[in-house]
């Protein structure tokens, strides 16, 4: 079995790090299985059994969660950054690799000033690297997640009807997926009906659905912290000729992901995109990117863009999400995780294509 943290290990003996400080709960959720609600610090060495700083209310909890770390209790008259640093010395630290992704100046400036013994480098990109691909076990949370996304998008299209708010629509998804076990939404869930369909960022709001209007459905679930996310667009009474740009984008989608393969560049997947989109004239309204990684974070690597340097792995869950949006009339987006494999794109997503409802 993959063992993220053991990898991380040899990854700092090789870049010649002497000591790690991984100080965003997510990712010291994703190396000791312990997700904080105010502090975890990680603190991983290349050889040593890694500690894991967490502050006394959280230090049951942590202890009878964590396997694979030493947890260290710090209590409320402590102050854990010195804690930190007598560690360090211990271990003679010289350099100290830093989370310069998500780490607050205030926290940097406290740290550049308290630690001013040692050499601070930047690494972010070491732990992104590792999360771009998914363990097995990830992969069933990832699954998880997208089952009840899917079952999310048959409760929204049986609750939408004329009259009824975007907001209510969305409060019954929201509701629907707690029961099925969804620990929060990842992100707001977006019900866009009419010429609000026409806003790539566009929210739930008070508006009432119309007959006609196209209705972007955008969701996601979240199990064990691994998140999905979901789009389909449906519309009330028989489409115009005009709407069926989602015909467009639907194939554009489905030969994305079909040209989904391990080792390819991930710009490479959008150019195919957008050739569809370009044959019936909607390219230039596609104003976002194709597609982005799904896993703890909703959105993380690899990125799917066509300024993207990123390729694609065996193991990485992304969406592949084209969508067009025609101002004042309204917006098409469809979006599916796909899990990259030998075989090529599996899609995590899949609920039906309906359009007409
Ligand atoms: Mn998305």
């Amino acid at each position: 079995m993959v063992d993220k943290l053991i990898e991380f290990q040899r990854k700092l003996q090789e870049e010649k790090f002497d000591a790690f400080f991984v100080t965003n709960t997510m990712n010291s959720y994703y190396f000791s299985k312990f997700l904080s609600h105010s502090y975890a610090f990680l603190l991983v060495y290349p050889e040593l059994t890694p500690k894991l700083y967490v502050p006394e209310l959280d230090y049951e909890d942590a202890r009878h969660t964590v396997k694979n770390c030493e947890v260290v209790k710090i209590d409320r008259n402590s102050e854990v950054l010195q804690l930190i640093k007598q560690n360090l010395e211990e271990n003679q630290v010289n350099n100290l690799g830093i989370e310069d992704n998500s780490m607050s100046v205030k926290f940097y400036l406290d740290i550049t000033e308290k630690y001013n013994f040692l050499k601070l480098d930047k690494g972010s990109q070491l732990i992104d690297e590792l999360r771009i691909t998914k363990t097995a076990e990830e992969i069933e949370k990832l699954k998880k997640a997208c089952r009840i996304a899917d079952k999310g998008v048959a409760i929204a299209e049986e609750n939408i009807a004329v009259n009824r708010r975007e907001l209510e629509i969305a409060a019954e998804v929201e509701y629907f997926m707690r029961k099925e076990g969804s620990e929060t939404v990842p992100f707001d869930t977006i019900i866009a009906s009419g010429y609000r369909s026409a806003f790539p960022h566009g929210v739930s709001s008070n508006k009432k659905i119309q007959q006609g209007d196209l209705i972007i459905i955008d969701i996601g679930a979240k199990i064990d912290g691994y998140c999905s996310d979901i789009t389909r667009t449906v519309v009330i009474g028989p489409p115009n000729p005009k709407q069926q740009i989602y015909n467009s984008v639907l194939k554009a989608q489905q030969i994305a992901i079909k040209t989904c393969e391990i080792g390819k560049n991930a710009n490479v997947v959008e150019e195919e995109a957008r050739k569809i989109l370009s044959e019936t004239g909607y390219n230039e309204f596609f104003v976002h990117s194709l597609g982005h990684g799904v896993g703890l974070e909703v959105h993380e690597l690899p990125t799917i863009a066509l300024k993207s340097k990123d390729i694609l792995q065996e193991n990485s869950v992304f969406t592949i999400e084209p969508g067009v949006y025609l101002p004042n009339f309204g917006g098409v987006r469809i979006e599916d995780d796909i899990l990259l494999t030998k075989k090529g794109a599996k899609t995590l997503t899949n609920a039906e294509y309906t359009f007409e409802i």
